[in-house]
């Protein structure tokens, strides 16, 4: 299997990436914002509980996500392989998937970090706030996640260093540009 680990801190183009990735190499897409969002938008009790973290700005304990993560792997056993897009966001959540892909005799190929610089992170999610109204892109909120971001999900990359698996490419530019630089890294890895 083909698993890639999206990684960037929060605006980092990781979702907008994800999308194209998935269309081109035929891989599936396991977004935790995406399901998590998804839930909260049904009202149900994970997602209830859920968004008394996003709103702040802070993460969703390792419990729930690495719940539902197991859950989406089982359902999907048969794909050719995963793009993990916003998860592992801990060091804890890293673990638990290496445990989790072991279990089903695979792994993660190598973790994809997309570079962008504070500023250009921060316009962005300003600007997303106008398009798409998430209670977790006003100015406040924003900084947190960075906060957290930097304290809490920035060692994940360490964790996959360590597994000499860890890849950088540029998250600055055109959507365009930088999935051709995705495109380049995943090609020269797979074919
Ligand atoms: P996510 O949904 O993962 O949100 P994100 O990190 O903000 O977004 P992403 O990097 O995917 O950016 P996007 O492509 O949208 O997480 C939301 C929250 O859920 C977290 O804060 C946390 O509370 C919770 N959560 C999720 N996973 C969790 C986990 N594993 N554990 C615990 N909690 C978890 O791009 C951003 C914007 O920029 C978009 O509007 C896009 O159109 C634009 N954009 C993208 N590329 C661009 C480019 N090249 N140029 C200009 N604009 C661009």
């Amino acid at each position: 299997m083909k698993n890639i680990l999206l990684f960037g801190a929060p605006g980092a183009g990781k979702g907008t990436q994800s999308k194209k990735i998935i269309l081109k190499y035929g891989l599936v897409h396991l977004s935790t914002g995406d399901i998590l969002r998804s839930e909260i938008a049904r009202n149900t009790e994970l997602g209830k509980e859920a968004r008394t973290y996003m709103v702040k700005g802070e993460l969703v304990p390792d419990n729930i996500v690495i719940e539902m993560i197991e859950q989406k792997i089982k359902n999907q056993s048969n794909s050719k392989g995963f793009v993990f897009d916003g998860f592992p966001r801990t060091v804890a959540q890293a673990k638990s998937l290496d445990d989790l892909l072991n279990k089903n005799n695979t792994e993660i190929s190598f973790l994809l970090a997309l570079l962008v610089e504070t500023d250009e992170l921060k316009k962005r999610m300003q600007i997303r706030a106008s398009k798409e109204n998430r209670t977790d892109d006003t100015p406040d909120v924003i900084e947190n996640r960075i906060k957290v971001y930097k304290e809490k999900t920035a060692p994940v990359a360490d964790y996959y260093k360590k597994q000499n698996k860890y890849i950088t490419v540029s998250g600055m530019g055109s959507v365009e540009e930088i999935f051709a630089g995705v495109s380049k890294v995943i090609d020269k890895i797979f074919i």
